[in-house]
């Protein structure tokens, strides 16, 4: 097999040439606007550099947009070609070292294949995803009538072993966590007793803990609607806790910020599950509507640095037991999939860092004065604060581009992936 394209080290160095000095100017001038808000511009370079944010493998794919899916010249595909997306996308930002995967989507026909394609492409595994929201080719049970909350034993013990087996290979792999998000749900009122689904539901759950191991997270994921839903069992944040906390310490709540009402205050949900000690992770996107899965940051970037502003306000204050998983999971229809994840990533370290320049001591001030225009007015100085430069400096420090969507189009890496991988059939991405 011919050696697959790459974008090399030395093409990232040299097209960063011919930025520096611009990089090097804007960080002198940040930095000096930064000194008067006794804020040093280092540390947050080195704040920028420590976040890291997972990628999902279905996200390199095209996804499924208004009437059909429109693939795009060179899509990956199988989960070696995904890996090599997604070592590209975190060769140009350097904060996405680890890759999500999900069963049956990215299930390898040989495991040590897997782990050593993934060494090479300098890639490690984030949490495993499993799927009972889809019946499979040969799959003895159907999911129409719901998974782990199903009615019928058979089909739940189905959905359980499926959970299990994900465990399972991402023992092999060394993921470190389970991701349960299920389509489970009801489409007319009367179709399917609340009460009665939920007790099913953790009743299979309570054996997939069983199965999770001490150093493993068990994510649960909570959806308030799918097209032509009337109900959703895990509907709710506050559904999602009270699972969580029924299961045990290795069990806490996924938010994916797409899975919430428009205009739901996600951040206030956010402080809420910190607090309570169960919040584990997040599945950023952006959406106008609903469940879009639009880039991260690309319609309500405020709503992300409140967010960010929870997290960092529990990371400073010494919040026992916090840290919380950070992963991309959107649906890229329009654009090319690896400059989507490429601008979202970076829109997460623009979130977090932004967070870190709030003046804390002052908002306390002006909280506990009830001064809220000078509330509003801290974030805001922090929000606005342009910390582009930071973010640069981050990424060319780690070995990554200045500007990588410039030097991904450049590498015209998408071209050769065209030649290499000739069009087909039946790529798995989607809304999940
Ligand atoms: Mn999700």
């Amino acid at each position: 097999m011919p050696t697959a394209f790459e974008i090399s080290d030395d093409f990232i160095a040299d097209q960063n040439k011919t930025k520096l000095e611009w990089l090097a100017e804007d960080l002198e001038y940040l930095g000096k606007k930064l000194r008067r808000r006794s804020v040093d511009i280092e540390s947050m370079i080195e704040k920028a550099s420590g976040l890291k944010v997972a990628v999902p493998s279905w996200g390199v794919g095209t996804g499924g947009t208004r009437f059909a899916r429109f693939p795009g010249p060179g899509e990956p595909r199988g989960i070696f070609e995904k890996l090599e997306d997604c070592s590209t996308i975190n060769k140009l930002v350097r904060t996405t070292g680890a890759v999500s995967l999900h069963i049956p989507w990215d299930k390898p026909e040989n495991v040590s294949d897997l782990v050593r394609k993934a060494e090479a492409c300098g890639l490690s595994f984030d949490a495993m995803n499993s799927n009972t929201f889809q019946d499979q080719p040969g799959q003895q049970h159907s999911y129409k009538h719901g998974s782990l909350s199903n009615a019928n034993g058979a089909v739940r013990k189905q959905a359980i072993d499926h959970n299990i087996e994900c465990i399972e290979i991402g023992k092999k792999i060394g993921s470190k966590a389970l991701t349960v998000w299920v389509g489970d749900g009801s489409n007319f009122a009367g179709q399917s007793n609340f009460r009665h689904v939920l007790e099913r539901y953790l009743e299979s759950m309570r054996e997939i803990y069983a199965a999770i191991p001490d150093d493993w997270k068990l994510f649960i994921e909570h959806k308030f609607f799918e097209p032509a839903f009337y109900s959703s069992v895990i509907n709710d944040w506050g559904t999602s806790y009270f699972c969580a906390r029924e299961l045990g310490d290795k069990a806490s709540c996924l938010v994916d910020l797409g899975h919430h009402a428009p205009n739901v205050n996600i951040e206030q949900i956010v402080a809420r599950l910190i607090q309570f000690g169960k919040l584990g992770g997040f599945h950023f996107n952006d959406s106008k509507y609903g469940d879009d899965d639009l880039d991260t940051g690309s319609i309500k970037p405020f709503q992300l640095f409140l967010i960010f502003n929870e997290l960092v306000d529990a990371e400073l204050s010494g919040v026992p037991d916090f840290g919380p998983s950070y992963m991309l999971d959107q649906s890229h229809n329009v654009t090319d999939p690896i400059e989507s994840l490429v601008t979202s990533a970076i829109e997460v370290s623009r979130a977090f860092v932004q967070a870190h320049l709030v003046d804390r001591e002052k908002l306390v001030e002006a909280q506990v004065t009830g001064d809220a225009i000078a509330a509003l007015a801290i974030l805001k100085e922090a929000f606005t604060t342009d910390v582009s430069p930071i973010l640069a400096a981050a990424r060319m420090r780690s070995g990554g581009a200045i500007d990588p969507v410039s030097v991904y189009r450049q590498s015209g890496y998408r071209k050769e992936k065209a030649k290499e991988r000739p069009a087909q059939v039946g790529v798995s991405a989607g809304i999940v």
